[in-house]
């Protein structure tokens, strides 16, 4: 099979060229931080570190990590590292607490970004030939422009539809015949939801495949939506501290997501000690940019927890690989003293023939955790007798406990009564945070 990359000198290269680049790259970056961002001398100085102890990559772990506490003090300009005047956009995170993350770009930095993004759009099958459909939000947030941006990069015809207005989206894919859908996976399952509602097959649309990515997401969820829809689904990862999505994108193996390791350098640190863990153990992913301009950031913690692995890819991309990241470690809960994931609940779920629709609430009454799940009953079992109804809760409840090791109560809801997401979907409502109880 012919296969295709975006950038072939910069996707397959040598594993020795790329740590070339790599040490090469870092010097100049950690060299232009240094010298222009206050903030960040000044916590070198705080923890003993100088200039001259850093000389080549392998220094790395001599230097103290940045973490998004340390981007909300500094906001809005203290980890600027270049004039005001030479930055040409602003993004910012979605955070409903506290500051706001905001990150700058020169027009570097965006051509930069627009070319992870055409890497991803190409690895999931695109050529200029194709109609992508971008349904991430546009704004603040940095789904829309940046695979927008990766799209007009390699010549795709472009629909910038943003997120919403289901029927809409709808109506264009069909009638200006979308070939990739760009989106967050539970927006994708809502359109394939409404596709068959309103009576269309999944062979009836021309897509042939879709970038998903901003939210975690399971194997199967990727299964439900791409018999859904009728395509192949790919991942996409990426932070808007890191210039947004693109950071690292899913191949034909469906496998794991390639890092741009030309533009970004990874570690898997242990989030407890902070210590480097070696390449195959599940721990934080943390980043260093290589060559950003505006917002460079060294060794940025990103909270979210997965492995990375340098096997040899059919691809033939050499980037390493990290794996479905399974949630942040500020996601995950700690419920009667044992660790949940979210992505295990929806593993569950799915497995057992449920759609992605789902809550989790927890609470503390009388000094115990309460754990439910919310799941959305199939609309064929909506006439179910109350005591089947209860028989298939019950079925549920013990499939989530050899998941989890804990029993979640299952309530079986009526289908269309969990509300739907067009961008990041909230699944997890922990009323003890509101209670001021640390967890
Ligand atoms: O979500 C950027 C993005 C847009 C990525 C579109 C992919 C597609 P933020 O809003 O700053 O930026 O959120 C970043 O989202 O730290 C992860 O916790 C989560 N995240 C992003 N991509 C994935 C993914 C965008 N593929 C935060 N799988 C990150 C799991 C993801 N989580």
């Amino acid at each position: 099979m012919q296969k295709n990359y975006y950038q072939p000198e910069a996707e397959t290269m040598s594993v020795e060229d790329i740590k070339k680049i790599q040490n090469e790259k870092f010097i100049k970056q950690f060299k232009h931080v240094y010298d222009n961002v206050k903030y960040y001398r000044d916590l070198l100085d705080k923890n003993g570190v100088k200039f001259e102890d850093i000389k080549s990559i392998d220094d790395i772990s001599k230097l103290p990590f940045l973490s998004k506490d340390d981007l909300r003090e500094a906001y809005p300009y203290g980890m600027l590292a270049t004039d005001l005047k030479n930055c040409v956009r602003i993004h910012s995170t979605s955070g409903t607490t506290g500051k706001r993350v905001v990150a700058f770009y020169t027009q570097e930095d965006i051509d930069l970004w627009e070319d992870c993004c055409a890497r991803a759009i190409v690895a999931a099958g695109g050529t200029k030939d194709d109609v992508v459909q971008v349904c991430y939000g546009y704004g603040l947030f940095t789904g829309g422009s940046g695979l927008h941006g990766g799209s007009h990069k390699l010549g795709s015809l472009t629909l910038p539809m943003s997120s919403g207005n289901t029927k809409r989206q709808i109506q264009f894919m069909m009638d200006l015949g979308s070939t990739i859908l760009c989106c967050t996976p539970s927006y994708a399952a809502y359109i394939g939801e409404t596709l068959k509602e309103q009576g269309y097959k999944p062979e009836d649309n021309k897509l042939k495949a879709g970038i998903f990515g901003a939210e975690p997401w399971t194997e199967e969820m990727r299964r439900d939506i791409e018999k859904s829809l009728g395509i192949k689904a790919y991942d996409i990862y990426g932070l808007t501290e890191s210039s947004g999505p693109g950071v690292a994108f899913e191949c034909e193996e469906q496998s794991g997501m390639h890092i741009n390791e030309d533009h970004f350098y990874a570690e898997i640190i242990d989030p407890d000690t902070g210590e480097v863990l070696p390449e195959g153990s599940k721990g934080e992913l943390v980043f260093t940019s290589l060559d950003k301009e505006a917002f460079p950031l060294i060794r940025y913690r990103t909270r979210d927890i997965t492995v990375l692995t340098r096997e040899k890819c059919s691809c033939g991309r050499t980037f390493i690989k990290m794996m479905k990241p399974m949630g942040r470690s500020d996601d995950m809960m700690i419920i009667r003293g044992v660790n949940v994931f979210p992505s295990q609940i929806e593993a569950v779920l799915l497995n057992k023939g449920y759609a992605p629709n789902y809550q989790i609430v927890v609470d503390r009454v009388n000094n115990t955790d309460t754990f439910d799940i919310l799941v959305e009953m199939l609309p064929e079992d909506f006439s179910d007798t109350p005591k089947t109804i209860t028989k298939k809760e019950k079925k549920l409840q013990s499939a989530m406990k050899e998941m989890l090791g804990i029993n979640p109560a299952i309530r079986l809801v009526a289908p269309k009564s969990i509300a739907r997401s067009e961008g990041k979907a909230v699944r997890v409502i922990d009323k003890r945070k509101k209670m001021g109880i640390n967890i």
